[in-house]
């Protein structure tokens, strides 16, 4: 998966990536150049872990997050510019960090405005892409269906609303295949709150706020993490008990970004790897396969599939096969959160 964080400027974007991938880039005035920094880090996962020690692979493979720390418009109303968008429109999942803690100047922290401001931001991006195709397709014929989806998908962004939440009938869904409308990106809002309230809840208006507007959001006090981040692993666990926090950023972050894109693992096992893999809810046998490798998919004939939560109790492959837990499933299988999975396949 690849997440991009976004916001305005001084909200803890750069802090808030050095807290989630461990990196140190710099942040402040000096930090905000007009380059997006990479990173990357892997999904905790204590599934693995135990498939780990139980067949002690020569590699285990965790599922990996990959974070761009977008520059972001610099002042409200300042608009996106094309190198943001850009960024943007290469990501799966959106998060905009809204500034939770008062500013150096002593400027109240209001992240419900910031929210509502930048999902104006989106929206008026959409709407400007949105008329310039209309404007183009009066001169082409026999597009009426995608100029149909699009004058509604306008509509709906006149009347203020993003396109998120918003849906078409299925055949002119299918006309907006190729737009990647920025405000129909599943969106995280991660508040950046001041260090007293870094184990709280989201405070109540704004995790209203953030539901009427559709987005998920999740609360992290940058700074702190930050500061976790560069502990060495055996101190950092003390650490965030000492503070009242019950788990890292990394791990509240990437809750939230598989919960809002409906991300679901599965694993594939053996001496050689364990290994986890993310698809989408929903996905069928020879999606996930494919996940694996194009082969699988292309010649999948059967998956082979064991719940993990009852083998890691049983331990081996064998007896689960005698408890009949191991089923054989075909290409109408709909792969579960937490299946071990060995495929079947003849090319
Ligand atoms: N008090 C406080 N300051 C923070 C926090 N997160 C970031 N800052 C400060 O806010 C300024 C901007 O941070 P930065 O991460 O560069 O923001 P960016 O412009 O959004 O990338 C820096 O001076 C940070 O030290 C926080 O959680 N609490
Ligand atoms: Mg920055």
């Amino acid at each position: 998966m690849k997440a991009g964080l976004v916001g305005y400027a001084q909200t803890g974007k750069t802090t808030l990536f050095n807290a989630l991938t461990g990196l140190t880039a710099q942040t402040g005035a000096a930090g905000r150049g007009s380059k997006a920094n990479l990173g990357v880090i892997r999904v905790p996962d204590a599934r693995i872990d135990k498939l780990s020690s139980i067949f002690k692979p020569r590699k285990t493979i965790y599922a990996e997050v990959h974070f761009v720390d977008v520059p972001g418009p610099r002042a409200k109303g300042s608009g996106l510019d094309a190198a943001t968008i850009q960024a943007l429109q290469g990501v799966d999942a959106l998060a905009v960090v809204l500034r939770g803690f008062p500013s150096e100047d002593g400027t109240v922290a209001d992240p419900i405005r910031e929210l509502a401001d930048f999902d104006t931001e989106l929206l008026l991006n959409d709407q400007i892409v949105i008329e310039r195709r209309l404007e183009r397709m009066k001169k082409e014929k026999g597009r009426e269906r995608e100029q149909a989806a699009l004058e509604k998908c306008f509509a709906e962004l006149g009347a203020e609303r993003a396109l998120r939440g918003f849906s078409l009938p299925a055949d002119e869904e299918r006309e907006l295949a190729s737009y990647s409308f920025l405000s129909r990106r599943p969106l995280l809002a991660v508040v950046n709150v001041p260090e007293a309230d870094a184990a709280s809840a989201v405070a109540e208006p704004l995790a209203k706020a953030a539901a009427a507007r559709g987005v998920e959001i999740v609360s992290i006090c940058a700074s702190i993490e930050a500061e976790i981040a560069r502990l060495p692993t055996a101190e950092q666990a003390d650490f965030l008990a000492s503070m009242g926090i019950a788990e890292p950023a990394a791990a509240r972050f990437i809750r939230g970004a598989y919960k809002l894109l409906d991300y679901v693992s599965f694993f594939t096992v053996g001496e050689d790897e364990v290994r986890a893999w993310t698809i989408r809810r929903g996905d069928k046998a020879p999606r996930a396969a494919g996940r694996v490798h194009s082969d699988i998919e292309r010649g999948f004939i059967r998956a082979e599939v064991m719940p993990c939560d009852m083998f890691v109790e049983v331990g081996t492959e064998a007896k689960m096969r005698e408890l009949g837990k191991l089923r054989v499933e075909g290409k109408d299988y709909v792969v579960h959160d937490g299946d071990i999975v060995n495929f079947r396949f003849n090319v």
